[in-house]
């Protein structure tokens, strides 16, 4: 039986999760063939557009000659149109398969999905869901699968407890049954040749990798992990793979793809394992593996590791450290429910900035921008913070903002709110602009600040002397009370894509 498994290239590792789970099945190994297609648009500025003429054409061909009896898609919400557009298409070709759908965004709305041409919505981890299915399937056919799977919702069972989670978190599967869709063809390895990533930018050749998953925050914006699923069970949200095996894997990975040269370390907050164990990684990954790496941090867990812990990641190869400040006023981080403070924020800002002061690693801190109940303070408090930066080390501080997901299934979900694709700094024409803030002004002044690099003379593409100016009080209510204004100034100062990327 063959089965094929969606997934628009790079939005998760979840595909390739469920493969090396099904992989490991001896029993299903002999029977089913499970493949992943990596489905990538060749700009990540159009990741909601439907793909090209020739990206279906042999996405279809792929999938008409393979016949799968199982197909799986992958979700999250830009990508939403993109899936329901192709979907009718493929049902076509294959009328008799089977389409379960999971992932963040089918779980956040899955009588959506249910609605518009899916079978199945895996609520939760998919590994013992696929794997379920796979079993009925091939011992009773397609109606086998009619009966409730634990795990799964259907039309006919609309609910279901949460699906199990493996005890051993899997290593995301590279080998010959993960193929790249692109313009020219499926091929089993891609040279990544997009523009960068705004956020990251040594995609190109990167292995992607886990250690951990979960995170002990459960910040009100954040889709992270499946929390809205998973909150309450902690030993779901803390499942961690020896660091030992995680360096032997990506050594393995490493040498049947040399072309890779860059590892991204995924897990929510990489410093979150006690400290013998980061010390240990830190020795393990310098002599086995030596590639430069990327994590994301949290100020918390920065500032309990301190200076030590930092210095010898460094060390081993630390390439870019990337932190969420989300907001430099304790109110909207309360609102957040964030549970830090900005004073949190800065100590950390001042521990990342003393251990990589005599380096060029990348410092990448983000914040969000656009939530319409800040005020014109709040966010006057987030530019200043970012303001207070220091810049006196080697390292290169990049920056970049996140407008507020409405679809995580969390407290900040607004399923009436029009699935608007514009992400980041994107805000130029947007009507809506004026509902998503109460300062447009300020919002779109921090965006430029957040856009690119971080100097003496500028932050972002905002000139250093100027700030006092352009937060004088009175200029900033005359540009919020003229949208005209406002409306000249997006369209006179568009920065390129990526500008301080480049
Ligand atoms: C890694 C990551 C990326 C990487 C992807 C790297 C890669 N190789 O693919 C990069 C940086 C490229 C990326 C980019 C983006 N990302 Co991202 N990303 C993540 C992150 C941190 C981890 C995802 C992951 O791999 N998790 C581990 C896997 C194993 O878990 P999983 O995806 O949940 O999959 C499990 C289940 O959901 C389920 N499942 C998933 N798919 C399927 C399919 C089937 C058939 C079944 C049965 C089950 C199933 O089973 C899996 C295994 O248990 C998440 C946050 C998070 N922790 O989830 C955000 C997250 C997914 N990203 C998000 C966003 C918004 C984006 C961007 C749109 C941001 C942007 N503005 O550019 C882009 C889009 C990329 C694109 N398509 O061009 C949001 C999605 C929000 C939403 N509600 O949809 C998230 C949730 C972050 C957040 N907190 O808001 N991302
Ligand atoms: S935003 Fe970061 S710290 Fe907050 S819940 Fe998500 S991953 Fe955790």
């Amino acid at each position: 039986m063959d089965v094929v498994l969606i997934s628009d290239h790079p939005m998760t590792l979840g595909v390739q999760f469920l493969m090396t789970h099904l992989k490991d099945q001896a029993d299903l190994n002999v029977s089913c063939r499970v493949r992943g297609i990596l489905a990538s648009s060749t700009d990540f500025s159009r990741i909601e557009c439907p793909y090209t003429v020739a990206e279906r054409e042999h996405l279809e061909n792929y999938l008409g000659k393979t016949k799968p009896e199982i197909v799986g898609i992958s979700t999250i919400e830009r990508t939403r149109r993109r899936s329901m557009l192709l979907l009718p298409a493929i049902r076509k070709i294959l009328p008799n398969a089977f389409f379960l759908a999971g992932g963040v965004d089918a779980i956040a709305a899955p009588h959506f999905y249910l609605d518009n041409g899916i079978d199945g919505v895996a609520m939760g981890d998919g590994e013992t869901v696929m794997e379920a299915v796979l079993k009925r399937r091939l011992n009773g056919g397609r109606e086998a699968l009619m009966s409730q799977v634990p795990g799964m919702i259907t039309r006919q069972h609309p609910s279901s407890d949460p699906a199990s989670t493996p005890d051993v978190l899997p290593m995301p599967y590279y080998g010959e049954d993960l193929l790249y869709l692109g313009q020219d063809g499926m091929k089993p390895w891609v040279e990544d040749d997009r523009k960068d990533h705004v956020q990251f930018v040594n995609r190109k050749r990167a292995i992607d990798m886990y250690t951990q998953r979960g995170c002990t925050h459960k910040c009100a914006f954040c889709a992270q992990d499946l929390l809205a699923l998973y909150g309450k069970d902690s030993f779901r949200n803390s499942r961690r793979r020896p660091v030992e095996d995680v360096v032997r894997y990506i050594g393995s990975v490493k040498s049947n793809y040399p072309q890779k040269q860059f590892v991204y370390f995924w897990d929510l907050d990489f410093l979150r394992k006690p400290r013998a164990e980061l010390l240990k990684f830190a020795e393990l990954y310098r002599s086995q593996v030596g590639l430069p790496f990327f994590v994301f941090v949290t100020e918390k867990s920065v500032n309990a590791a301190g200076l030590e812990i930092l210095t010898a990641l460094v060390s081993a190869g630390l390439r870019t450290i990337n932190m969420g400040i989300q907001s430099g006023n304790s109110r909207v981080l309360r609102g957040y429910n964030r549970l830090n403070t900005p004073q949190e924020s800065e100590s950390a800002i001042a521990k990342i900035n003393e251990a990589t002061k005599n380096s060029d690693i990348e410092v990448l801190y983000d914040v969000i921008t656009y939530n319409p109940a800040e005020t014109r303070e709040e966010i006057i408090d987030t530019i200043r913070l970012i303001m207070r930066i220091p810049t006196n080390g080697g390292q290169v501080i990049r920056l970049s903002t996140h407008k507020l997901s409405f679809n995580t299934g969390q407290a900040h979900s607004k399923e009436d709110q029009p699935h608007s694709f514009e992400d980041y700094q994107d805000f130029k024409t947007n009507a809506s602009i004026y509902q998503s803030t109460q300062s447009p002004y300020l919002s779109w002044l921090l965006g430029q600040m957040m856009r690119g690099k971080i100097s003496r003379s500028a932050i972002g593409s905002v000139r250093r002397d100027y700030m006092e100016k352009l937060l004088d009080e009175s200029y900033v209510a005359t540009m919020d009370e003229h949208h005209a204004l406002n409306q000249v100034l997006y369209e006179a100062v568009v920065p390129r894509d990526n500008e301080a990327f480049l």
